[in-house]
């Protein structure tokens, strides 16, 4: 079988659901991949920000295989050997009382929700399913039915109505309209990425953050920070939050949890919000079973034994200094923290950032366009200095061959 075969058969048999690359990978190492026809390339999307430590590390592989020789998983009918484990490592790890664990982001934001509401109606006081909850205009948080009820992006709400009501949309980094939110009594949280990923890599103005939750303590409301793309060192800090010092009342972790190998997700809090739910009030089959808890301690590990954080901080400033020498008029903007960047295009010559995407691919680098214009570099946080820079070469004669 040759790549179109392998794309002939996921179309004939698979939702149609997205729209790819036109390439079959095969095999992953580190900040390689390979498709079926052997050729390699350079993984500028790292599965969206959750292959932070390389594709395939051997430390969490090992760790995913072992366990799944010994205990795969329990439900939590029962206690298990390894859950205690992972929660205790995690809490401490982050610093928080607690942690809830799921399996999927999307998952873990429903999670944080259902908290929010929880803790509003026991603790604040806010009359029972009168609470709202602010989030911001471009936002990604998934895409359940509740998300998307808070999406302002027709893509991913439109045709699944009716929504879920208990949402105010503010415009993304305005503090005046988040203070002008916060006037209502009702108003249990705020729910905002550090750094909107799919809005396009849209890094806020320094100060949106700390700012956003001085505001929102003031008001004695929930700062809910969903870092499943922006944390575990993708930013530059363990937690895109830490830029600006602000620890988040509920904070939301996904993708890199697992470093790509298995689906776990948390959401981490103190007592005092997080004992609103009590035994049979929520949960999930695979919730923090076995794998998926030996599996997260290991990528947890490599992000301090191989010093991701300041990998992608160093790398990151060295990366956009790279692309800024590239000087072509088809690249409008280059934004970015860490190892989280994007660049802008401008559609020259009727060539769009999908034609530069697929010209990329041909020359060994795989990325992926959001919204159109805009094409999100983030490679696995283990990349060197030669091959980012091999990498911005790679970028620049791909852009300059549409000129
Ligand atoms: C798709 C986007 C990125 C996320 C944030 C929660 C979730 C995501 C900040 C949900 C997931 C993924 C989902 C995937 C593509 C990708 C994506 F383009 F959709 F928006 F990364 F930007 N919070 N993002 O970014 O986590 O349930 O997927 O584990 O749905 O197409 P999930």
């Amino acid at each position: 079988m040759n790549t179109q075969d392998y794309i002939r058969r996921e179309d004939k048999f698979g939702a149609h659901n997205y729209h790819p690359l036109p390439v079959v990978l095969d095999r992953g190492e580190g900040v390689y991949v390979w498709d079926v026809e052997g050729r390699r390339y350079y993984d500028f999307l790292s599965a969206y920000s959750a292959v932070n430590q390389g594709h395939c590390h051997p430390k969490i592989v090992n760790a995913m295989t072992e366990q799944a020789g010994k205990l795969t998983l329990t439900s939590r009918a029962f206690y298990n050997s390894t859950l205690g484990e992972f929660e205790e490592y995690i809490t401490k790890y982050f610093r928080y009382d607690k942690v809830l664990p799921m399996n999927s982001g999307a998952e873990a934001d429903e999670t944080a929700l259902k908290l929010c509401r929880k803790w509003a109606y026991e603790k604040k006081g806010i009359p029972e399913n009168e609470a709202k909850i602010i989030v911001c205009e471009g936002n990604f948080h998934g895409r359940t039915i509740t998300i998307i009820s808070m999406s302002t992006d027709p893509d991913s709400y439109k045709g699944f109505g009716p929504y879920t009501p208990g949402f105010i949309t503010i415009p993304y980094n305005d503090t005046d309209a988040l203070a002008k939110e916060l006037e209502d009594p009702n108003v249990a949280g705020f729910l905002v990425e550090p750094i909107q990923g799919e809005a396009g890599v849209y890094v806020p103005d320094d100060g949106f953050l700390s700012k956003s939750y001085e505001l929102c303590k003031q008001k004695n409301v929930l700062f809910i920070a969903d870092e499943v793309q922006t944390g575990l060192a993708r930013t530059g800090k363990l937690l895109a939050c830490d830029h600006e010092e602000v620890r988040p009342d509920i904070l939301i972790l996904g993708k890199a949890l697992s470093g790509g190998v298995y689906p776990v997700s948390v959401v981490l809090a103190d007592d005092e919000i997080m004992l609103t739910i009590r035994p049979g009030e929520h949960g999930s089959t695979y919730g923090g079973n076995p794998v998926a808890a030996k599996v997260a301690i290991a990528a947890l590990e490599i992000i301090r034994e191989e010093n991701l954080s300041e990998r992608a901080e160093k790398l990151g400033k060295m990366f956009r200094a790279e692309l800024r020498k590239i000087d072509s008029p088809m690249i409008e903007l280059i934004r970015g923290k860490g190892l989280l960047n994007a660049i802008v295009i401008k559609p020259t010559n009727g060539k769009t950032a999908w034609d530069v995407c697929v010209a990329l691919k041909e020359n060994g680098l795989l990325a992926k366009p959001t919204h159109e214009h805009i094409i999100r570099f983030a490679p696995p946080l283990v990349i060197t200095e030669e091959q980012l820079t091999e990498c911005a070469e790679i970028i620049g004669k791909t852009i300059r061959s549409f000129e």
